[in-house]
């Protein structure tokens, strides 16, 4: 460790207390390394500083000795979009101490939240005003909403909400120089310039790092139902959620595909997961819908559509859960598989999105595309089918060395990247760039979009300290 890092940790630890400074390469190692295991770095400290006056202190230091800094939330990144560089060069900044609910206002249908308290933390501050929050991802009990508002998450809502960034209304934000945007606003319209706020969603920690930020609430559900749907055809779930949404647009909540493939995965590995529909199917949709709304009738709509569904041969068989539990237990089914997959072996993730239409049509190319690369290879997509975006996931074949498979990850997602552009989609829909896809920013975004984007990165972080690596392509600049 040279000088320079030397006497910055000694500054950071009067910044922010020994409490905040973890130095011990035991304790640093799970923040140098991704939730997939793609990537491990290495870094001098973590430092968890407890309020935005810390952490604001916190970059003024690292800004004064040229040290780069990985802002990190729950580390539940796909993308490798928080891990430090391997030469151990980076500082991460870990935001979990900043854990505290500012505040819920169910007039205002707004929550006040600093950027280390999990997304389950703030759904149940807003369940407990009597509100919902609607943003749900697998990773909801660890993610932070820092991180989730850094990377634009989607997740299940998508389709009635939006994502992430349709959620804020505003934001606080500590600059590379180590002063603060105060955004935190609360406000439905605000039509005053450039909108910054903005500009922080889903730049993944490359322009600022997020310190809290105001949400919108919705008014908290009095029905919801959730049904889990035996499907003959990818078609055949489309054709399903078609015919919800035409219903009522404004119940539907989630709709959900998973193949079968990857049900069985879940059954396989999952401990408590049970499978309510007897007969294996080659796919399966998740329907969620909920409503505010007294009296709706939601339970007769959707017995109704399903009946419909199953005379028209979309629906070979369902169950709607009876209770709460119930409820969560179809849900484990669909939130378990990115957990089930990484307990099968090695795999390669395409997170992609192409207009709702199409998704049967991306599935059946890119599946025959995978499968004419990797002979033997296992197709295992699921996802928000609601919204596009299925999770275009690939397992090892049975018995090739993991390595191996690993190794082949650029082809297998060019692959599939070349359907998903002929299909006027996007490579990384909901999990963002990170580490892992800058080498795919010059094709699908490069030319006047991705200068743009670099123009705004030299002026907001001219030095190029914030999250190195991550989101944009190295250009011999920052
Ligand atoms: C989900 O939808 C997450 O469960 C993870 O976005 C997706 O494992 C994945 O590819
Ligand atoms: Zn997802």
């Amino acid at each position: 460790m040279n000088e320079t890092v030397q006497t910055l940790l000694v500054a950071l630890r009067g910044a922010v207390g020994p409490a905040g400074l973890l130095l011990d390469p035991a304790d640093t190692a799970p923040f140098a390394e991704d939730w997939r295991r793609l990537y491990r770095g290495q870094t001098p400290a973590v430092v968890r500083p407890a309020s935005t006056a810390e952490l604001a202190e916190v970059v003024r230091l690292c800004a004064a000795a040229g040290v780069g800094v990985v802002p990190q939330g729950g580390n539940t990144s796909m993308v490798g979009g928080a891990v430090p560089a391997e030469d151990g060069s980076d500082i991460v900044v870990s935001l979990s101490r900043m854990n505290r609910v500012r505040s819920v206002d169910p007039l205002d249908l707004s929550i006040t939240v600093e950027a280390g308290v999990t997304l389950k933390a703030a759904q149940d501050a807003a369940a407990a005003a009597g509100c919902l929050l609607p943003l749900s991802i697998s990773a909801e009990g660890t993610a932070q909403i820092g991180g989730v508002l850094s990377t634009n998450a989607g997740g299940n809502n998508t389709v009635r909400y939006g994502n992430a960034r349709d959620l804020i209304l505003g934001l606080e934000v500590v600059l590379a120089d180590g002063t603060v945007f105060e955004g935190l606003r609360r406000l439905r319209k605000d039509n005053t310039g450039y909108c910054l706020r903005q500009l922080f969603a889903g730049a993944e920690g490359t322009l600022g790092i997020i310190s809290a930020a105001v949400l919108k609430l919705a008014p908290r559900a009095v029905e919801t139902e959730v049904a889990l749907c035996a499907v003959p055809t990818v078609a055949a779930a489309l054709a399903l959620f078609t015919r919800l949404h035409r219903e009522d647009p404004a119940s539907v909540q989630a709709f959900e595909y998973m193949a079968g493939t990857g049900m069985a995965l879940v059954l396989r590995h999952i401990p408590g997961a049970a499978m309510p529909i007897a007969a294996p199917s080659p796919h399966y949709a998740l329907v969620e819908l909920a409503t505010p709304r007294r009296n709706a009738g939601l339970r007769a709509m959707l017995e109704a559509a399903l009946e419909a569904a199953m005379e028209a041969g979309e629906v070979t068989d369902a169950v709607i859960a009876e209770s709460g539990a119930q409820r969560a237990a179809l849900w484990k089914l669909r939130e378990e598989h990115a957990e089930a997959q990484k307990r099968e072996g090695a795999n390669v993730k395409n997170d992609i999105s192409v207009p709702v239409s199409k998704v049967p049509e991306m599935i059946a190319r890119a599946t025959a595309a995978c499968e004419a690369l990797i002979p033997g290879v296992r197709v295992v997509p699921f996802g928000h089918m609601g919204d596009g975006n299925i999770h275009f996931n690939l397992e090892q074949p049975v018995g090739m060395d993991p390595a191996a498979f690993l190794a082949r990850d650029h082809d297998i997602m060019d692959a599939v990247g070349e359907v998903v552009r002929d299909l006027d989609g996007s490579f990384s829909a909901e999990h963002g760039i990170g580490k892992l896809k800058p080498y795919m920013m010059p094709l699908w975004r490069g030319g006047a979009e991705l200068e743009a984007m670099r123009r705004i990165k030299r002026a907001l972080d001219p030095h190029g300290m914030f999250n190195r690596g991550k989101v944009l392509p190295a250009d011999g600049g920052v």
